[in-house]
């Protein structure tokens, strides 16, 4: 069965006990994996000895830790900078020391210079609840970034190059490593090109390096701005076994416009997508991702508001009883 889970860090206990009354079991780590200057290995955040604490502060609070969804600097690897061997070397020191700590699913991205862009983060949405959206002909006004013009074709370098290392060191360590869409799927963003961001483009890195640990982080919100039909594009890549690992969310518009929703107002036919994870016998970790924030909150972390959260999870968790009860 699809396992729910909420992301958090070690230092949020007070949502950590909001989320644990929810009935939630499972968590996804942010935690931070930046490298620190002259510490010794074992203090990295990186290290086995850290994750084991990241671990065990989870497990003390209730939760299971089944993925990590923050890296290390990957700037120069995306870009194919020179530096980039030495990111890549904390990347497969990150995935090794999660094998040896039992931490099965590593999200990683490939956007680069930018990660999520929003135009908005402040649209007022159903009942006044506060939504972020994207309108491409606003962020299209801003010039290009210092790295001018990346293509395409650097970035599918770059990744082929990142992945001919990593690849081999996630499978020796099972560890699974699973792509998150970029957000929004469109590409270019000021110049910096973006390769994830169509059906066809993750079934060209599936078939790079046909490996059972080269998957997918299935960001509903992005994957469903790239068809019409999310349930068929979850059967296709589940049937393949290449789901790691889901992203809860919608939206409505386009990938040109569009804005966030609750998770029961988008456009998208979010049953018959519970009803394919249970098809294909998806038994990994789902999470609600971008909620709107809801009146009691603040909006200094749109998209993350915990009263928002309350809902999501209470929605999926209906869906998911009604779907394998059926
Ligand atoms: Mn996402």
């Amino acid at each position: 069965m699809i396992k729910i889970a909420e992301v958090f860090s070690p230092h949020q206990g007070s949502l950590a006990k909001m989320v644990k009354q929810c009935g939630i079991d499972h968590v996804v780590a942010g935690i931070g994996l930046h490298p620190i200057k002259n510490a010794s290995p074992d203090d990295q955040p990186y290290s086995c000895k850290s994750l084991e604490r990241s671990k065990s502060s989870y497990e003390d609070m209730g939760f299971s830790m089944e993925v990590i969804e923050s890296r290390p600097p990957l700037l120069k690897a995306k870009l194919g900078l020179p530096g980039r061997d030495e990111e890549i070397d904390i990347a497969c020191e990150l995935i090794r020391n999660m094998g040896t700590v039992g931490i099965p699913v590593w999200c990683y991205e490939w956007m680069a210079v930018f990660n999520w862009m929003r135009t908005s983060k402040d649209i007022p949405s159903r009942g006044g609840a506060l939504v972020t959206g994207y309108d491409h002909s606003i962020s299209q006004k801003e010039s290009l970034t210092e790295y001018g013009t990346i293509t395409e074709e650097q970035l599918w370098d770059s990744l082929e190059y990142f992945l001919k290392r990593v690849v081999p060191v996630a499978e020796k360590a099972n560890v699974k490593l699973a792509m998150h869409p970029d957000d929004p799927p469109i590409s270019p963003l000021r110049g910096i090109g973006r390769i994830m961001r169509s059906i066809e483009n993750y079934q060209r890195l599936l078939d790079l390096f046909p490996s059972p640990v080269n998957g997918i982080a299935l960001c509903q919100g992005n994957f469903t701005l790239m068809t019409d039909d999310l349930p068929s594009a979850i059967r296709n890549f589940g049937k393949q076994e290449k789901i790691f690992f889901v992203h809860f969310r919608d939206v409505r518009g386009t990938p040109e416009k569009f804005q966030e929703t609750f998770h029961d107002d988008g456009k998208t036919d979010m049953l018959e997508c519970m009803r394919a994870y249970r098809d294909v016998g998806f038994s990994g970790v789902c999470r609600p991702d971008h909620v709107p924030t809801m009146e009691g909150d603040d909006n200094n972390n749109p998209g993350y508001s915990s009263i928002g959260r309350l809902f999501a999870i209470g929605y999926l968790k209906g869906l998911r009883e009604a779907v394998y009860r059926e």
